[in-house]
């Protein structure tokens, strides 16, 4: 028999299942190599630690590129040619939404979701799939899902600002409906129930925004933390302030992605940006969460095993902090 979760998790009913989904896309990305870090990180075996630590039984989900995609879609640009600018849509809106529909079976039932990343276009299904599931448990907006967004990018051009038009830098613009389905097969299954508020919605970790993600934080008001923010202020007051903004009764998705740490902490990832999170800041904010006892789901994501190959042990170790931490295990007495 599992132990409970030694912090109380409110809003699930599920304590002692873990549902773990590896989310093997990269095709949100302008490389590959994403799609292999959830297989890195299981094979780490830190998810038998998290189990013999006796506070969760772990279920698995294998979603991947080759095996649940089939030949549905070929994600070759013949096969599924750009819209709106936006490369292999097709592909990405079939993958997020199995993943969307993955996470709300498990949250539907009250269990913690980890999703393991795969690319960040996958936060379209991650959150899409809390934010549904929510709505049917709870009702209206009694319990709205609130979002942390920890990342150097802000991840919400739409296919009109993007200057690359790959996918994984959308996520939070289609899961908030800020950009909508471009038609049959393109993100058409995303309805109103899936949306999350921006106005719950908080980013930590900034420093590598284009303009036109400025512009549309600003006319959405949305509450971002910058890295110049974290230095200035500390991040045990910045923890303070996101909590405080997003409130004691509500349920929190933390969408991660390896890239708010520096890259020394965290160097196998696809876009590395210097100034970043220490690891000791990004599990802080980890714990905190996991204090709230409001914490339902986590996506770790952006793990690169081909970039930096000799580095990726280190990578591995600093995301399995940031996880244990989320969940309580180790680290209770920062
Ligand atoms: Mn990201």
């Amino acid at each position: 028999m599992a132990r409970q979760a030694s912090t109380a998790a409110k809003f699930l009913t599920d304590h002692s299942c873990l549902a773990i989904i590896a989310a093997r896309f990269s095709c949100g990305a302008p490389r590959g190599g994403a799609e292999l870090g959830p297989g890195a990180l299981i094979d780490s075996r830190i998810f038998s630690v998290i189990q013999s630590k006796g506070s969760y039984v772990c279920s698995f989900d294998n979603l991947s590129q080759d095996k649940s995609l089939g030949n549905a879609i070929e994600s070759s640009d013949d096969s599924d040619p750009d819209v709106d600018g936006m490369k292999s849509p097709r592909t990405v809106s079939l993958a997020a939404k199995r993943v969307s529909e993955c996470v709300y079976a498990h949250a539907r039932q009250g269990r913690f979701v980890m999703t393991l990343g795969g690319d960040h276009s996958m936060g379209i299904g991650t959150l899409t799939g809390s934010a549904r599931a929510l709505r049917e448990r709870f009702g209206g907006t009694s319990a709205e899902l609130s979002v942390l967004w920890v990342d150097a990018h802000a991840d919400i051009n739409t296919p009109e600002t993007s200057l690359s038009g790959r996918i994984h830098g959308m996520p939070v613009a289609f899961a908030s409906g800020l950009a909508k389905s471009r038609g049959k097969n393109v993100f058409d299954w995303i309805t109103e129930t899936h949306l999350i508020n921006l106005k719950k919605f908080v980013y930590i970790g900034l420093r590598d925004v284009d303009e036109a993600e400025e512009n549309l934080i600003k006319e959405n008001g949305i509450k971002a933390f910058t890295m110049d923010d974290v230095r200035r202020q500390g991040i045990q007051t910045i923890m303070d302030l996101a909590l405080e903004y997003l409130g004691d009764r509500t349920p929190i998705h933390v969408s991660y992605d390896i890239d708010s740490l520096d890259p020394e902490w965290a160097p196998s990832t696809g876009f590395p940006v210097t100034r970043g999170l220490s690891l000791e800041e990004g599990i802080y904010i980890s714990h905190r969460l996991h204090k709230t006892g409001n914490l339902i789901a986590m996506d770790l994501v952006e793990i690169n095993p081909l970039i930096q190959p000799s580095k990726l042990g280190k990578t591995l170790e600093s995301a399995a902090s940031v996880i244990k931490s989320a969940l309580g295990i180790d680290r209770e007495d920062i």
